[in-house]
């Protein structure tokens, strides 16, 4: 695994000592508010590009507060101790090279423990993000679940509004892990066992955004290099990670919905409430000075966890299985995870079709697909631009596809996601009466200005 090794990285405070050590934290003393100005300074930083923020001083709460620890793909790369340009061949790697975790005895996260009465949410410091969100909501809380009546834990991000001292709401979306296992609990009029995890190493947090078909703490190790310790929860038998910063233990009810929402989303907009399951929480634990880490809902650092980060190889891998000619991917995080812009060498005209139609493939999330030359720079918005203005010929490069599965909060899509995807062959076509696009060498402007 080439520039990429074990690191000194083993839960959130090392992490944030190596995020300080490379400019990449912002530290703040000034007392802040859960409602609305942690979001603000969080967006106002991902937005200049400062950081991520560490809040040592939360209003009516006695615990520091952490936020965009993953917002850029510099802090994600330096989690993974991995150059920014091998992260997607790095993935596939440790998709394909699991490690087991370790279960250990004792652990940090458990060195404060509140079970039942004791149990109380409104001590942990949940901010309310945007100005519209209906409530304080757990956006940066990493689930640990297991399969009901069986032995395979999963990770995923899950939302959860704060609905009272012990009872959250949860948002599971389809085509998840947790969704099949809360199904298949709830036919049994049975309730579901998870924990939610705030404060990790962050591979942790790297891995819960993957679709992997067995436990992603599993990944989490090979991206670690070293396998990751867990251990038992309080009140249920799930394993999670040790050195967790805080650990809220519960169990999802069954045959009943609750209205949560509104949350600022991945899509930019806000999504309308929803009918969500219930979860009583049955303990809080915590570390010692534990620091609890959130994720602003509409942020390129929810976008690059859940939606960058695991479908770009992926997507490499199915546009280069229809053609050798595939020369890059990516999935911008402007385009909110809808959009993919494949880079090709074209060598036959139908081709850029075909590759539009594999990206659809690659998840659902895909619905709009921009396949370019060579010579277009994939990573420059304005770039693309030029070669969807000057490259696409309407009625012959664009193609839809009706009544399509894609994100049910996609502001374009039903409640159940159906919606229609488009491809878009924004190359240059064979016969255009224009071929050559014009390049200035770049001239040493100290020959000429002084
Ligand atoms: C910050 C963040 C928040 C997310 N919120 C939700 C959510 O509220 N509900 C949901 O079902 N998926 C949500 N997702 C997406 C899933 O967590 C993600 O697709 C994950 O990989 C699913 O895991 P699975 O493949 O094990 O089901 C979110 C992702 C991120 C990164
Ligand atoms: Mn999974």
């Amino acid at each position: 695994m080439a520039n990429c090794s074990t690191t000194d990285i083993y839960d959130l405070r090392s992490f944030l000592a190596i995020l300080e050590k490379n400019d990449e934290l912002k530290t703040i003393d000034k007392e802040v508010a859960l409602q609305f100005e942690i979001g603000s300074v969080l967006a106002t930083l991902e937005k200049k590009g400062l950081g991520a923020g560490l809040f040592t001083s939360v209003k009516d709460r006695d615990f520091s507060l952490c936020g965009g620890i993953l917002g850029s793909m510099d802090r994600i790369a330096l989690a993974m101790n991995c150059k920014k340009g091998n992260i997607n061949d790095f993935l596939v790697k440790c998709l394909e090279n699991p490690i087991k975790p370790n279960i250990v005895k004792q652990a940090v996260c458990q060195e404060n423990v509140y079970v039942g009465d004791e149990v109380d949410l409104d001590k942990v410091p949940i901010p309310q993000h945007a100005p519209k969100d209906g409530g304080p909501f757990i956006t940066g809380g990493v689930i640990v679940s297991k399969e009901h009546n069986g032995t395979k834990q999963n990770l995923s991000f899950q939302r959860l509004q704060v609905k009272g001292k012990n009872k959250l709401s949860i948002m599971i979306n389809e085509w998840r892990h947790l969704k099949e296992f809360y199904d298949a609990a709830e036919k049994t009029g049975k309730s579901l066992p998870i924990a939610i995890v705030s404060g990790t190493d962050p591979v942790i947090y790297v891995a819960a955004g993957l679709r992997y078909d067995g436990d992603e703490t599993e990944v989490a190790g090979a991206i670690r290099g070293k396998a990751i310790d867990v251990v038992k929860c309080v009140t249920s038998d799930i394993y999670v990670p040790a050195t967790a910063e805080f650990v809220i233990e519960g169990e999802i009810l069954p045959d009943y919905r609750e209205e949560e929402g509104p949350l600022g989303e991945f899509t930019g907009h806000y999504s309308a409430p929803w009918l969500s399951p219930v979860v009583k929480v049955t303990a809080i634990t915590h570390r010692k000075g534990a620091i609890y880490q959130t994720i602003n809902g509409a942020s390129y650092e929810h976008i690059n966890l859940g939606n960058v980060l695991p479908r770009e190889p992926l997507l490499k891998k199915f546009a280069t299985y229809v053609s050798s000619g595939v020369v890059n991917v990516h999935i911008p995080p402007y385009g909110s995870g809808f959009l993919a812009i494949v880079q090709i060498k074209k060598k036959n005209p139908g081709e850029p079709k075909n590759i539009a139609l594999a990206a659809m493939m690659t998840y659902v999330n895909i619905k709009n697909v921009i396949v370019v030359d060579e010579d277009v720079d994939i990573y420059n918005p304005a770039d693309v631009m030029w070669a969807m203005s000057c490259r696409v010929i309407p009625e012959k490069d664009i193609f839809y596809i009706p009544n399509a599965q894609g994100h049910e909060l996609d502001p374009c899509s039903d409640e159940r996601g159906t919606q229609t995807k488009m491809g878009i062959d924004a190359t240059l076509a064979e016969n255009s009466r224009e071929i050559e696009r014009v390049s200035y060498p770049e001239a040493d402007l100290s020959r000429y200005l002084g």
